[in-house]
């Protein structure tokens, strides 16, 4: 009797336990019976043919997932014959009956005849469209009159990793390297392939598998071989593998006297380097390449260029189909300089020059992941050259896996701005899917934020920056709310109510989070080298560029940076029209007000207060928004799984406590130069400024 109680209750703790580690693949068994016999109705078979490894992966997926949702066991068959009621997959090339054509990864859902066929035109195609089937009854949406023609907008839709070969990641903040280099190529995690599962779901098909900033080591054979174990796993999931390059590998690994890519010898060395390459992974990538940036190695130490250093890859790669990624984060120690301008004055001259194999891959702002940038000068200024826009997941300047905040409405904020390249409407999102300029290639990165954590990401509310950026990679026009919306119900709860709760606290996350750390534009005031916590004071680092009164300016008459026509003239390279906009204090948003102007701080804004007093109402309310967040958080307690709600809950608190450590240090610091008193109804801080900036130190552990 007593074995009996333990193994019941050992069953109700697992039925309801939850890690996280399933992500948003869960699968669990729908509540509502009625629902869950219309689906098992629709699903009493799923028919595909041949065995290509990819079909094979998407009826296995298919299986497994209706199986927990509907709770039967659902046959694979070869042929469906006259039988109806289940979901037939199959490769074609047959135009729609709608006319819509499918390009080589979209998908088409369909129902005839009483059966449900999911269509594409290569076999990736079938994969995506049944995790996207999946995603209808995860959501709970109806199955039996579908009509659904699905598109990729960018055709290389990437995760970058910032992982090292001794497991630590580069701003990483959810455990180690999912990566077990020591391990490979001989023993396989089998969370290697749950990763390709969770990137294959949301139209993921390529990972760049290592550090930009990369260690020679991954042109070595050995690690080559590791590399192919990798894309083995990932192959059936349509997903391709990359490598970050270190430019001077053809010295430190193959023993030549320079790396000049444009000597003979350097050029052959890559051209047999990428051979081998294909020799163990057939359906390898290519190359993503940071150089001449951050200390990393480049053509420029040999007197060449970008587009010298990229061409000579991208030469190497012509007998196969594989491309280079070459990224323009580049930035020179300059005190009179603008970080901002570097890379525009560096890759808009090369606009042309590139290899049409070569992408440029540009971070969606000008300075480095902050919570708002304006987007990248370089969108819209490089016709000739396919631009990649690179996201980052991580939330390296976004309180890492601490704060919650949800990145969807950063990259539409940056995908919905208009460069006016081609007169209006001429949005970034239309310069990264080519249609602007007539790209033939694109592409969309996302600087992963996965670790060895059991739930990947560190925070829970993390996966879901995951979960979006596979979405918009795949369509660039999805809401933010409708993702949301999708993520929370196959990951949290179907419960309407706490749906509509966590969405909300959801979408409100990034601007709060902008509120209590840098409103109105302020930007790069965060603490010095982890990126953590808040030192608007520094003022002592090894480059002007890395001191934080190098961006924000402040003085007895005002705070921002001037990148007018009267400061840095950073401005000039936008088009007209997006300078008219940003140009003046009275007609710039807000939320890029200090990005371009130096503000005195008795300027009154169109809110009615002076600025001082908005900067101040901000880092309060952010701060109290908190607060809101938790009891939001509270409210849908009965409908999340006790595990993942204690967990959020508890960052929540981190969060809060860390909120008013922002308001504290950021509004008693600034109120040196501004000389002016809180306003009401807000109180002044209880703690000195010298107090808050010990805690950086013990942050820091300085
Ligand atoms: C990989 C920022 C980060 C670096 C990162 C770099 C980059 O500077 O702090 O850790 O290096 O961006 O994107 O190359």
């Amino acid at each position: 009797m007593k074995k009996l109680l333990i193994a019941l209750l050992l069953l109700t703790y697992s039925a309801h336990a939850d890690d996280g580690y399933r992500l948003w693949l869960k699968y669990d068994l729908i509540k509502d019976a009625a629902r869950r016999d219309t689906y098992a109705r629709s699903a009493q078979f799923i028919a595909v043919s041949g065995n290509n490894p990819i079909l094979t992966t998407a009826a296995g997926e298919l299986q497994a997932g209706l199986q927990g949702l509907v709770g039967k066991a659902i046959p694979i068959i070869t042929n469906a014959g006259n039988r109806t009621g289940g979901i037939i997959l199959s490769v074609s090339t047959a135009p729609n009956a709608d006319g819509q054509a499918l390009n080589n990864e979209g998908y088409r859902i369909s129902n005839r005849q009483n059966n449900i066929f999911i269509a594409g035109k290569t076999e990736a195609g079938v994969l995506y469209g049944v995790f996207a089937l999946l995603r209808q009854l995860q959501t709970q949406q109806p199955i039996t009159s579908l009509n659904l023609t699905s598109n990729p907008k960018v055709q290389y839709r990437l995760l970058n990793h910032w992982d090292n070969v001794n497991g630590t990641i580069e701003r990483g903040y959810a455990g180690s390297s999912l990566w077990k280099w020591y391990e490979l190529p001989e023993r396989l995690d089998p969370r290697y392939r749950d990763y390709a599962r969770a990137n294959a779901s949301i139209g993921i098909n390529g990972t760049v598998v290592n550090n930009v900033n990369a260690s020679p080591r991954f042109m070595t054979g050995e690690y080559l071989q590791k590399v192919a174990a990798l894309a083995n796993v990932f192959r059936p999931y349509g997903i391709r593998v990359y490598l970050s390059v270190y430019f001077p590998a053809p010295r430190t690994v193959g023993g030549l006297k320079t790396a000049d890519p444009l000597d003979p010898e350097v050029r052959a060395w890559w051209a047999n380097k990428v051979k081998e390459i294909y020799s163990v992974i057939p359906d390898f990538g290519g190359f993503l390449v940071k150089a001449n940036s951050e200390g990393e190695p480049g053509p420029q130490d040999y007197g060449r260029n970008h587009a010298d250093g990229a061409n000579m890859l991208a030469e190497a790669l012509a007998p196969y189909d594989g491309v280079v990624m070459w990224r323009s984060f580049v930035y020179k120690a300059d005190p009179k300089g603008d970080r901002f301008k570097a890379a525009y004055e560096e890759f808009k001259p090369l606009d042309g020059q590139f290899n049409k194999k070569v992408l440029v891959q540009v971070k969606n702002g000008p300075i480095d992941f902050q919570v708002r940038e304006p987007f990248h000068p370089l969108f819209g200024a490089m016709p000739q050259t396919p631009l990649v826009m690179e996201f980052q997941l991580t939330q390296e300047y976004l309180g890492f896996a601490t704060h919650m905040v949800y990145e969807a409405p950063l990259f539409k904020e940056t995908l919905e701005s208009d460069t006016y390249a081609n007169g209006k409407g001429s949005t970034v999102a239309k310069v990264v899917d080519g249609s602007l300029h007539g790209y033939q290639i694109t592409g969309m990165a996302g600087v992963a934020n996965t670790g060895s954590d059991r739930n990947w990401t560190g925070h829970t509310m993390g996966q879901a920056n995951w979960y979006a950026f596979g979405r918009l990679a795949w369509d660039h026009t999805l809401s933010s709310e409708v993702i949301a919306n999708e993520w929370v119900q196959m990951t949290l709860t179907n419960e309407p109510k706490a749906v509509k709760t966590i969405t909300d606290l959801m979408l409100r996350s990034r601007e709060v989070y902008a509120s209590y750390t840098n409103p109105l534009g302020v930007h790069h005031i965060m603490g010095y080298g982890i990126h953590y916590g808040p030192e608007p004071w520094l003022d002592k680092a090894p480059r002007p560029d890395w001191r934080h009164t190098y961006y924000h300016r402040a003085d007895s008459v005002g705070i921002g940076f001037d990148r007018t026509a009267t400061g840095s003239n950073a401005l000039s390279q936008y088009t007209p029209e997006v300078q008219k906009q940003w140009s003046t204090m009275e007609t710039c948003p807000l939320p890029y007000l200090l990005w371009f102007h130096h503000v005195p701080w008795t300027k009154q804004l169109r809110t009615g207060r002076t600025l001082w007093d908005e900067f101040v109402t901000r880092y309060y309310t952010g701060a109290d928004s908190v607060r809101w967040m938790q009891q939001q958080w509270a409210q849908v307690k009965p409908a999340v799984d006790p595990e993942i709600f204690e967990d959020v809950a508890g960052r929540l608190a981190v969060q809060q406590k860390e909120a008013i450590w922002w308001r504290d240090a950021c509004v008693l610091y600034f109120q040196q130069f501004a000389r002016r008193p809180i306003p009401a109804p807000f109180k002044k801080p209880e703690r000195t400024l010298e107090e808050v900036k010990r805690l950086v130190d013990i942050y820091q552990m300085r």
